[in-house]
C-alpha cells in the first residue's frame, strides 16, 4: 500500500494527495507535525533533509514533491495528469516548476507575516505582493480560454499551482484582477479532491500556535 508522509496544510503534501485521491488510488496517511517530528532518526532515514512530503511504495522511498507526482504518473498513468502534445506538456511542466521556484519562495513571508509570525518591512512585503503578481500574469495569459493549464484535462499543473493560488487572497492578493485564474480556482474548488484536502480554520489556527510557540523557544 502507497503511504504518504504529509501535513494538511503543507501545498507540497496536498499536492500529492490531490494526485492520489484524482487518480483514485488507496492509500496510508502518516501525519506529521513538523515540531521537530522531521527530526526523528526513523524520518531521517527516509529523507536526510528532512521535509514532507515523503511517499512510500513497498519500500520504495521517493522524496520531493513534484518527483513524487512524476513518479505516480508513471506507474499509475490511468485517469492521465499530464498531457501528451509537447506544447501542453512543456506549459504543465512550466507551471508546475514556476510555481515551486517562483510564487512560493515570496509567499513565505506574506503567510509568516499575515500569521503574525514575523515583522517584514513594507517595502519587503510589497516587494513579495510584485513577485507573486507577475507569476500571476504570465499564468493568466497561459490559462487563457481553456478549462485548465492543459486545455480540457485536469493535470499536474492544476494541481500544483492550485494548491497555492486559491490562498492568495487571505494573503492580500485578491484575484479580481486575474478573471481566468478566479474562475478556475472556482472549477477546482467544485472537485471532491479539493473539499476533502482543504485545511479547516481550526486546523490552520493549531499550526499557527504551534509555530508561535517553536519560534519562541528559538528566540
Ligand atoms: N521542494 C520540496 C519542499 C518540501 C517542503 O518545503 N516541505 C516543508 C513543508 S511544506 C517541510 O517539510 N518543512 C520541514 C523542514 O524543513 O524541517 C518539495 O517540493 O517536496
Amino acid at each position: 500500500m502507497l503511504k504518504l508522509y504529509y501535513n494538511r496544510i503543507s501545498f507540497n503534501s496536498r499536492g500529492v494527495c490531490l494526485s492520489l485521491l484524482e487518480k483514485g488510488l488507496p492509500f496510508e496517511l502518516v501525519a506529521m507535525k513538523l515540531d521537530g517530528d522531521q527530526f526523528h532518526p526513523d524520518f531521517l532515514a527516509l529523507n536526510p533533509f528532512h521535509q514532507i512530503p515523503v511517499l512510500e511504495d513497498e519500500g520504495f522511498v521517493v522524496v520531493e514533491s513534484l518527483a513524487i507526482l512524476d513518479y505516480l504518473e508513471a506507474k499509475y498513468p490511468t485517469p492521465s495528469l499530464l498531457p501528451s502534445d509537447p506544447q501542453m506538456l512543456a506549459t504543465v511542466k512550466m507551471i508546475e516548476l514556476l510555481t515551486l521556484n517562483q510564487m512560493m519562495p515570496p509567499m513565505r513571508p506574506l503567510m509568516m507575516n499575515s500569521m503574525g509570525l514575523s515583522e517584514e518591512s513594507p517595502e519587503k512585503l510589497q516587494e513579495a505582493k510584485q513577485n507573486v503578481a507577475r507569476v500571476l500574469r504570465f499564468f493568466e495569459s497561459k490559462l487563457a480560454d481553456r478549462l485548465y493549464f492543459g486545455d480540457q484535462q485536469l493535470t499536474l499543473a492544476d494541481i500544483v499551482a492550485g494548491t497555492a493560488i486559491p490562498f492568495l487572497p487571505s494573503l492580500g492578493l485578491p484575484l479580481e484582477d486575474y478573471p481566468r485564474l478566479k474562475d478556475w480556482c472556482d472549477r477546482l474548488m467544485t472537485r471532491e479532491s479539493w473539499q476533502q484536502t482543504q485545511p479547516t480554520e481550526t486546523e490552520i489556527t493549531e499550526v499557527k500556535a504551534r509555530m508561535k510557540s517553536l519560534l519562541s523557544q528559538r528566540q
